[in-house]
């Protein structure tokens, strides 16, 4: 090896292999709150339109937040969790009704 040039083994440092830096992103819970003005009809329409869930489905959610006061309606990134709850609020305000949808990190 010429001079000035440097091989890449056994000069004394130990070079440690950088980690691979993808994450999952954080995951965030949408929640409904119960109140008692909402019809469960509207609760059941809801969770049907804006999460996709069956009539069932939807039905045993609603009674859930009925009974217990919150409940999941499902676990979404950021962005989509941030605009389930703005469609919710937003379909509750132009039909007058107080439903509270939220969220929260998992
Ligand atoms: N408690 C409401 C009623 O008796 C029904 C309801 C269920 C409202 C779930 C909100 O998130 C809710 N009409």
């Amino acid at each position: 090896m010429k001079e000035g040039q440097r091989d890449n083994h056994d000069d004394g440092l130990a070079l440690q292999e950088a980690k691979p830096k993808l994450k999952r992103p954080p995951m965030y819970k949408v929640l409904l709150l119960n109140d008692d003005y909402t019809p469960m009809e509207f609760v059941v329409h809801v969770l049907e339109i804006i999460f996709a869930m069956s009539r069932d489905q939807a039905t045993q959610v609603m009674l859930h937040v009925h009974t217990r006061g919150v409940g999941v309606c499902g676990l979404f990134t950021r962005d989509i969790a941030e605009t389930k709850v703005a469609q919710v609020t937003q379909f509750a305000q132009e039909n007058q009704h107080p439903l509270k949808c939220t969220m929260e990190e998992a």
